[in-house]
C-alpha cells in the first residue's frame, strides 16, 4: 500500500528523525545515557512509530540503509551530548543504545559499518550499546552470532532487548555475546497490579540474581511509577528505562535532563 511506496524515498527526503529515552541509575537516578527511536515523519500521515514501517523496512530491504543512518545520527548525537555535556566525572559520558533488526545481523557489512562509524565520529566502541532481540538470537548459529562476538570484542555492548517474551534457554545466555538483559515491559507491567504476582516478582528476582552471576546487567524497560522503580531498585535491577523518567523526546530534552543531575 501506500506506505511501502513512499518508504524508498523517505530516507533520502530526510523524513527520519530519531527520538531519544533515557537510561536510568537505579542507584543513584543519574541518566546514564539512551535508546534512541526512529520515527518518519510521512507528509500525509504526520509521525509514524516504527511498528508501523519497520516490518516494511525488513520486507523491502531499505533496513539496512535505514539502520546504518540511525546508527550514524544516534553515535553523533552521543558525540554532541558528551561535548555539550562532558560527562560527570564518575559516570562518564552519556551511551547510547541502538536497535539491530535480524535483517542488521545477517547483512555482511555490519561490523564495517559499526565500525566506520565510531572512527568517523570518534566515540569509543564501549560508549555503544546494540539492542538484539532474544526472539532474533533464539537457536542463532554461530554464523549469526560471530559478528556480534567481534563488536563484543571490540567493547561494543550487545543487549538482549525484550528478554522473558522468547523462550530462550537460560543456560544458553552463557553461549551469547551479551552483557546486559533488557527486561521486558510486561514483567515491570504486572507488578503495577496490587497486590503483584509474587509469582511474578519471584521470577524477576531469579532472572536478575541469574543475569548478576553471568556477569551480565539488568535494565528493565516501562517503569511508570516511583514505586515500581524502588520495587526494582531493591530486587538487584541496574538501570532503568520508562514514562517515570521520560518518554522518547528531542535530543535537546535528554541533554537537559543528564544536566539537571550532574
Ligand atoms: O518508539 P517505540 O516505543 O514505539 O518503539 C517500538 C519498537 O520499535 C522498539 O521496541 C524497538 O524495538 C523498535 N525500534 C525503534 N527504533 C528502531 C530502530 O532504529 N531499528 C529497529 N530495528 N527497531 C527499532
Ligand atoms: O525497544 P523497545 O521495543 O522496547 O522500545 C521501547 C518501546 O516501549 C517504545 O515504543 C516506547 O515508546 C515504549 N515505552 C517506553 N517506556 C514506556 C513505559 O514506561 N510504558 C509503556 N507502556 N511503554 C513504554
Ligand atoms: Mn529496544
Ligand atoms: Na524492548
Amino acid at each position: 500500500h501506500g506506505l511501502t511506496t513512499a518508504l524508498p524515498t523517505a530516507l533520502e527526503r530526510g523524513e527520519f528523525f530519531i527520538e531519544y529515552q533515557p537510561l536510568v541509575h537505579l542507584g543513584d537516578g543519574s541518566v546514564r545515557g539512551a535508546e534512541a527511536l526512529v520515527r518518519w515523519l510521512h507528509p500525509q500521515h504526520g509521525v509514524l512509530g516504527p511498528d508501523r514501517f519497520i516490518p516494511l523496512a525488513e520486507h523491502t530491504g531499505l533496513i539496512v540503509p535505514l539502520g546504518r543512518w540511525v546508527l550514524e545520527q544516534s553515535v553523533r548525537q552521543a558525540r554532541e551530548w558528551r561535548e555539550l555535556h562532558g560527562g560527570a566525572e564518575a559516570v562518564g559520558p552519556l551511551r547510547i543504545n541502538v536497535n539491530l533488526s535480524p535483517c542488521q545481523l545477517t547483512h555482511p557489512g555490519l561490523v564495517q559499518d559499526t565500525v566506520d562509524i565510531l572512527e568517523r565520529t570518534g566515540i569509543e566502541p564501549n560508549a555503544l550499546c546494540l539492542e538484539v532481540t532474544e526472539s532474533a538470537l533464539i537457536g542463532a548459529d554461530d554464523d549469526l552470532l560471530k559478528p556480534l562476538r567481534r563488536l563484543a570484542e571490540m567493547g561494543v555492548d550487545i543487549a538482549l532487548d525484550d528478554f522473558g517474551t522468547g523462550y530462550s534457554n537460560l543456560a544458553n545466555l552463557r553461549r551469547l555475546p551479551v552483557s546486559i538483559l533488557k527486561l521486558d515491559r510486561s514483567f515491570t507491567q504486572s507488578m503495577q497490579q496490587f497486590p503483584a504476582d509474587p509469582v511474578d516478582l519471584k521470577i524477576v528476582e531469579g532472572i536478575v540474581s541469574l543475569a548478576h552471576s553471568l556477569d551480565l546487567a539488568v535494565t528493565v524497560e516501562g517503569v511508570e511509577t516511583g514505586a515500581q522503580a524502588e520495587q526494582l531498585r531493591m530486587m538487584g535491577c541496574d538501570t532503568a528505562q520508562g514514562w517515570y523518567y521520560a518518554r522518547p523526546g528531542p535530543p535537546e530534552r535528554l541533554h537537559e535532563l543528564a544536566l539537571v543531575d550532574a
